[in-house]
């Protein structure tokens, strides 16, 4: 057992009865807060005869209705703020792929919880007053950048706020700072050791131990050439901006799965199309409700992201629960020839094939009036060749590993090292150009 010895970390080990006692005075006072001054949830609660005294058990959640994103662009952009402007000290937005932004709203105090939850977040990745720490999310509206900014600060390491992009300039302050801790995308870091590696420095030798990776689906795969490529040891952060940003969840060093921070964010897991709560352990839509934030109460959010519940009991002594890897989300699917796929079942088959990178793109398309995916994969330089034989097994290989998991056998196309393009904050791994009708 791997008790934390930062005493920030005490409520990751409090006894579950007072967790769950802790949990439900929180809930009622954030449903009353939320029914008393957001006039959208108060209609929604009164349509269906719900008071906020009905809550007197945690399963009484059950009761509340759900909340969307489109509730938040409905609102745009300060209809779900439940304090007063003048108590507001920040926002931040996701712009998504179509419309609206979505805003979100904190108090003073909301800013303190989001700090609390990086902070033992960060401390049971290893980290301590003593790293000094990248931060390689885009800073700005988007909750990367501040919140593992701020977060790192609170937990009193020594912060580099590098944003994105300037990747060169990157490596080089990793190297000169002596950086022992990197916070930032995973296809992004994927990008940094590449690019490293360009200008004649091998990320291995250089002091970084500690990733903290999240904001995108990654696979195991993944995880295996991060650490491999850099010499680190790489944590999965899980987070949204409509729930406070990152810090919703993360991995302790025993990494199987992350510990959600449920003292302030209640989880649930639900039947997607019917909405029926699952019990722990099966996979389904995770909806969330802040027991803390103030500024922008969330009840019963609908995340459209893919996880399960673990509640058994983590070998590392915490007391909070874990939910799994995020396998999707539920909006990420594509149907293919009546066949249902998500790109992570795809990422996951190919990087259980050697001498391929985590740099690819699934390419959707229409012909002859069939739906058609071509998956396009860079070789690792190692891996790259000129002789055909070689390429075609190569190819075999991912189409087999693609076709095992998906039961669809499709197109590989092998591309040159370096030829997809890099995204800098959360890679596009998807490009649907098939024929609408
Ligand atoms: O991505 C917050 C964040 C920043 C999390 C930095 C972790 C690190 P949004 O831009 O609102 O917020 O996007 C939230 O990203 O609903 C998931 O679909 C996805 N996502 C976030 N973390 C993970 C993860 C930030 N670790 C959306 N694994 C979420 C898989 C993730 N997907």
């Amino acid at each position: 057992m791997n008790k934390c010895t930062d005493n920030r970390c005490a409520a990751d080990f409090m006894d579950v009865a007072s967790l769950r006692a802790l949990q439900l005075e929180r809930l009622q006072k954030i449903v009353a807060h939320t029914y008393n001054n957001v006039e959208f949830f108060r209609k929604r609660m009164d349509e269906r005869n719900i008071k906020v005294s009905d809550i007197k058990t945690l399963d009484d959640i059950q009761k509340l209705p759900f909340s969307k994103k489109i509730d938040l662009r409905d609102t745009y952009p300060f209809g779900l703020c439940a304090v007063p402007m003048s108590e507001i000290v920040r926002l931040h937005a996701s712009s998504g792929t179509t419309g609206k932004p979505i805003v979100v709203a904190y108090t003073k105090e909301d800013l303190e919880v989001w700090n609390q939850v990086m902070v033992r977040g960060l401390a049971g990745a290893g980290l301590s007053e003593k790293d000094i720490i990248q931060i390689a999310y885009g800073y700005g509206l988007f909750t990367g950048g501040l919140g593992a900014h701020y977060g790192s600060e609170a937990l009193g390491a020594t912060v580099v706020p590098a944003s994105v992009g300037n990747t060169q300039r990157q490596v080089m302050l990793m190297r000169d700072f002596g950086v022992t801790g990197i916070c930032c995308t995973p296809s992004y870091f994927l990008h940094l050791i590449e690019q490293a590696a360009l200008a004649g420095i091998d990320m291995r030798d250089l002091p970084v131990r500690v990733g903290i990776f999240g904001a995108e689906p990654w696979s195991q795969g993944m995880r295996e050439q991060l650490e491999k490529g850099a010499g680190i040891e790489a944590f999965d952060i899980y987070g949204l901006s409509e729930i406070i940003g990152p810090g919703v969840a993360i991995e302790c060093t025993e990494h199987s799965g992350m510990h959600i921070f449920e003292d302030h964010f209640y989880p649930e897991i639900i039947d997607p199309d019917t909405g029926e709560v699952l019990p722990d352990g099966e996979l389904g839509e995770l909806v969330l409700t802040t027991l803390s934030k103030f500024a922008m109460p969330m009840i019963r959010y609908r995340t459209r992201d893919l996880t399960r519940i673990i509640a058994e009991p983590c070998k590392c002594g915490r007391t909070i629960r874990r939910i799994d890897r995020i396998s999707a989300r539920s909006d990420d699917m594509f149907i293919i020839r009546g066949v249902n796929v998500f790109p992570s079942q795809i990422e996951s088959a190919l990087l259980t094939v050697p001498g391929v990178t985590a740099n690819y793109l699934i390419i959707l398309t229409t012909e002859k009036g069939m739906d058609n995916i071509e998956l396009q994969v860079e070789m690792s330089p190692e891996a790259f060749s000129d002789q055909v034989k070689v390429l075609e097994g190569l190819q075999r290989n991912i189409a087999k590993a693609v076709e095992s998991v998906i039961g669809l056998r499709i197109r590989i196309k092998l591309v040159a090292p370096q030829t997809i393009a890099r995204s800098e904050g959360k890679a596009k791994r998807v490009i649907d150009q098939r024929l609408k009708n």
